[in-house]
């Protein structure tokens, strides 16, 4: 049972963040493979500490995994990857819905995003573990853009229904123990395969935006480590590990 995604799962009404309540549990032992469910996230998080909108009606989760092999490897990109995949297959096989995966941690439908995901390196003991975030805007209000995303969706709003979660949940943790069976094993190759299919960004013209600046051109592919791989206009190929990227027309 040990790793396997969901053999612990812990549901809360309101917390902080579950990266933040699962981090604790981590330091205190829990295994890899525990999930924290919450209602309600009063800090729900984006990357660079940026703020996740998470009301009543959306899956707000975050599990623990073993990453010890991606991170010897270099390959903790990986994670967030692989992660982006099991949520668009299980919105596409529960729904019915076709969700594609944007470079490097969001899931759209029709191009806008529906679900964030956060993945955070955490050592407990000299053993290496990721905490996962998923976010995934179900049936709670959605802005129609935000200050770093400006298009946004929510299932509801593209299926003009009420929907139920528990099944989503579960074919999200089915899908993510899939893959984590890939990560675990070092299946690299079968991680990239998997997102190269389900990805929205390959083939686009891409605006990266990091720290130190931005750049514009069209994403090619990504390369083992998950890094983007942008060609610019001068035939130079850029490789891009971490930032934010807005799909041109
Ligand atoms: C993300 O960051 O997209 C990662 C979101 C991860 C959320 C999950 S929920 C469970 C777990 N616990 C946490 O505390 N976090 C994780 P990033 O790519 O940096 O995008 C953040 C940006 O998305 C914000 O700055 C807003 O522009 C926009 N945004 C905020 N709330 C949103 C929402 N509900 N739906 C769509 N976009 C949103």
């Amino acid at each position: 049972m040990k790793n396997q995604v969901g053999h612990k799962l812990i549901r809360y009404g309101a917390v902080s963040s579950t990266n933040e309540v699962l981090k604790r549990l981590a330091e205190d032992g829990v295994e890899p493979g525990t999930v924290v469910v919450a209602e309600v996230q009063n800090k729900g998080r984006g990357r660079l500490d940026r703020t996740w909108e998470s009301p009543k009606g959306g899956l707000w989760l975050s599990v623990l995994l073993d990453a010890e092999k991606q991170t010897a490897e270099g390959k903790t990109g990986l994670i967030t990857l692989t992660a982006g995949c099991a949520v668009a297959e299980a919105i596409s096989n529960t729904f019915k819905l076709e969700a594609r995966v944007k470079w490097p941690n969001d899931v759209l439908i029709k191009g806008k995003k529906v679900c964030g995901i956060l993945g955070e390196m955490l050592k407990v003991e000299k053993k290496q573990l990721a905490v996962l975030g998923i976010g995934v805007n179900v049936n709670n209000p959605v802005k129609k853009g935000y200050d770093f995303s400006p298009f946004s969706t929510s299932l509801t709003e593209e299926l003009k229904k009420e929907l139920a979660m528990e099944e989503l949940e579960a074919e999200i943790l089915c899908q993510l123990e899939k893959r984590n069976a890939l990560l675990i094993n070092g299946e690299f190759n079968a991680i990239l395969e998997d997102w190269r299919k389900l990805a929205d960004t390959l083939g686009k013209n891409v605006r990266i935006i990091t720290p130190t600046g931005q750049l514009e051109g069209m994403a090619k592919d990504i390369d083992d480590n998950g890094s983007l791989l942008v060609k610019m206009l001068d035939g130079k190929i850029e490789t891009i590990t971490a930032g934010d990227c807005e799909h041109l027309a």
